[in-house]
């Protein structure tokens, strides 16, 4: 191969994750080091993942990136930290059916290109940056041969997006705060995997598809600044909290996932009405979207869903089984009809990793 004509790339698919204990508050801002643990569950990738290829090639003159197609900055210096952490660990590739040879000290100089893909309206104001900085490291990671293990590199998707390090793994996934000051022991682990628990049925309703007010960053250091809740959370909740939730995820115990569930989320809320000045992220609709589901688990004695809500007013809800997935789906048709004032933008449902 002509030393100019050559380009090598790699594609990757990485789903996004949705934390049942919230992640919400830094004590470091750069190294994003989260002030308590948290656990998620990695959605199954044909609904809402991300897309990523990055290429090389001697004939690129500097780093570039596209994001749905249209070109993006990459000054950020959360992405540069990702890339200066994944290109120290580079190694030589060798790709002999197209014969090419990369030397570990060539990464040094050579650029990229990057072309990012998200499976679902991104106008959605679903969180995507998880899957985005997750499907970025790893699939840097490949193209560079890195050898380091997958909680290694989650530790490095910790540093383009926190959540993100949660969704290099599929199933139940904790990530550890760590207690180190460089940040080496903040990373992801696997609870579960996939197959664990697979009867649990997703589905988000789409409430509104606006873009938030107050982005996830801004609000958590506000949060950091004023909210003395959230210091009672970090400390005294949050660590009673995980390791009910580890017990529940290890059980398959829904009574007990879906009550720290819901009672997480509620607290999550709590803490950014206690920042001044107060975070709405939940509105009327996501309000009434919370009593309903209350209302149908108190009348069934036990829970048959589990709300969850982030940075904005969109309703993840987690089902015990199918036949609870379609009993939910019947009652937010009759609350929300098609096509009247209280319809709902969307929905999707989907399976766990
Ligand atoms: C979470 N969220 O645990 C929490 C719950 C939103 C509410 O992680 O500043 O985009 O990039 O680390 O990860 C959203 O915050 O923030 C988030 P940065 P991120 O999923």
């Amino acid at each position: 191969v002509e030393a100019e004509k050559w380009v090598h790339m790699v594609t990757a698919q990485t789903p996004t994750n949705i934390a049942v204990i919230k992640y919400w508050g830094k004590r470091d801002e750069t190294l994003i080091l989260p002030v308590n643990d948290s656990i998620s569950v990695t959605l199954d990738p044909d609904h809402l993942c991300t897309i990523t290829t990055v290429a090389v090639s001697p004939s690129f003159d500097r780093d570039r990136m596209w994001l749905n197609g249209k070109e993006i900055s990459l000054s950020g210096g959360r992405f540069q930290s990702c890339l200066r952490e994944i290109r120290s660990r580079a190694s030589d590739v060798e790709d002999e059916e197209n014969g090419i040879k990369i030397a570990k000290k060539d990464w040094e100089k050579l650029h990229l290109h990057i072309a990012s893909y998200n499976n679902f309206p991104t106008a959605a104001g679903l969180a995507s940056s998880a899957a985005g900085l997750a499907c970025l490291v790893f699939s840097l990671a490949k193209l560079m041969n890195v050898k380091e293990d997958q909680s290694k590199l989650s530790a490095i998707a910790r540093q383009g997006s926190g959540s993100a390090c949660r969704s290099l793994y599929g199933g139940f996934v904790k990530w550890i705060m760590g207690k180190d000051e460089d940040g080496r022991d903040s990373l992801a682990v696997q609870l579960a995997d996939e197959k664990h628990w697979d009867d649990l049925v997703i589905i988000i309703a789409v409430v509104s598809s606006r873009q938030k007010e107050t982005s996830s960053t801004t609000g958590m250091r506000e949060t950091v600044e004023t909210s003395l809740l959230l210091k009672h959370r970090a400390k005294e909740i949050v660590p009673k909290r995980i390791l009910k939730m580890e017990e529940a995820i290890k059980n398959r115990d829904f009574t007990s996932f879906a009550q720290l569930t819901c009672a997480d989320s509620n607290q999550f809320h709590a803490v950014c009405l206690d920042t001044s000045p107060p975070i709405f992220y939940m509105n009327d609709t996501s309000h009434r979207i919370i009593s309903i589901v209350e209302k149908w688990n108190r009348s069934e004695g036990t829970p048959q869903v589990a709300y969850t809500f982030d940075a904005g007013p969109n309703a993840v809800m987690i089902a015990r089984d199918r036949k609870a997935a379609t009993l939910l789906l019947q009652r937010l048709l009759f609350y929300f009809p098609p096509n009247s004032d209280t319809d709902l933008n969307n929905y999707i449902v989907g399976d766990k990793s």
